[in-house]
């Protein structure tokens, strides 16, 4: 049964689950990062969580993601395995990319997540390169690729957008823009605050409040199917903040670049809270309905360190498999 969004119950519960699964899972990584388990940098999504899953619902397994260093989020909410992430992330053999990768470099062809570039906007001209493969063997699906802000700074990406819009490519280019490239504001990069308008002219473009799930998930559900029935490229820039600094698991007051206010006034627009407001409006969680939840992502969460503490690290002797030559 649809309510007044549109999506049924279970589609609504689905959006809220997946947004907490990733906060829950950023938060214990957070909380385990100093034991110096994990040796890879760590790029947190939390404040994020309503565009990872908000454009994912929209995909199957076939279409394909290419996400950037804060790939943790993505990766989970296009159907990623939990266990194969946490061990990538201590450097294990049963790692999603077999312990190689750490965790910028998250890869899973099992849910359509061939690979992930941590070289800013590195990934715009390779999904275009695939969205390229899509298009000219007809397999009817689409790429999504995921950038930051300052990735838009990048001249690759003109080039890519252009060439998207020449080949008419099945692909929609998903800009996070959390107002920060490491410790500094867009303010003091570029003159507008709307990173999208930078291209309009060459392709559609819309700028929507990532932290409202539901109009994630509406913006992306029309440009992915724009991109899918043969209409051409689109690029979303979704306006969000991340709650944690660049990379560290402290925020960017304590790191000394973001103010107490700015901080606290987005902390206001948790994506989760907005929701969960929203869902208990409509009757379809209560106090008993989160905490159920809480408890399966700890039980999961739990049983995933445990499987990464007790993997094998990877055999020195395979050091060179699986690499371009
Ligand atoms: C080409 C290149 N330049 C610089 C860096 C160092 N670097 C890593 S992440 C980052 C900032 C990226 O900001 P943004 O694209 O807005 O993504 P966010 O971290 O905010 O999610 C920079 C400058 C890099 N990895 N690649
Ligand atoms: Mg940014």
């Amino acid at each position: 049964m649809k309510n007044s969004y549109n999506l049924s119950a279970e589609a609504l519960l689905e959006l809220y689950k997946t947004m907490k699964r990733i906060r829950m899972t950023e938060e214990k990584i957070a909380a385990h990062y100093r034991e110096d388990n994990m040796h890879t940098p760590v790029h947190l999504y939390i404040g994020q969580e309503a565009i990872a899953a908000g454009v994912c619902a929209n995909l199957s397994k076939d279409d394909k993601l290419f996400s950037n260093h804060r790939n943790h989020g993505h990766y989970l909410a296009k159907g990623g395995n939990l266990k194969a992430m946490i061990a990538e992330l201590h450097n294990k053999e049963t790692g999603c990319s077999k312990g190689y990768g750490g965790s910028m470099h998250l890869v899973d062809n099992n849910v359509g997540f061939p690979i992930t570039s941590s070289i800013v906007a590195g990934g715009v001209p390779i999904g275009t390169g695939d969205a390229l493969a899509a298009s000219t063997l007809g397999e009817g699906r689409v790429t999504v690729v995921f950038m930051g802000d300052a990735a838009t700074e990048e001249g690759v990406v003109y080039e890519s957008l252009c060439f998207a819009v020449l080949k008419n490519l099945p692909v929609v280019y998903i800009c996070e823009n959390n107002l920060y490239s490491v410790g500094t504001h867009l303010l003091k990069r570029e003159k507008e605050q709307r990173v999208s308008k930078k291209f309009e002219g060459i392709l559609p473009v819309y700028t929507v409040d990532g932290n409202d799930v539901l109009a994630v998930y509406e913006s992306s559900r029309k440009a992915i199917e724009h991109a899918r029935y043969g209409r051409g490229p689109s690029f979303i820039e979704y306006v969000t903040y991340r709650l944690r600094d660049h990379h560290d698991t402290k925020t960017g007051v304590e790191a000394g670049y973001q103010s107490q206010e700015e901080w606290d006034s987005w902390k206001e627009k948790c994506p989760i809270a907005a929701f969960e407001r929203i869902l208990s409006k409509e009757n379809l969680i209560d106090t008993d309905i989160i905490s159920g939840i809480e408890e399966t992502n700890k039980n999961e969460l739990n049983d995933a360190f445990r499987f990464a503490e007790e993997s094998r690290l990877p055999d020195v002797g395979n050091l060179y498999n699986g690499l371009f030559g």
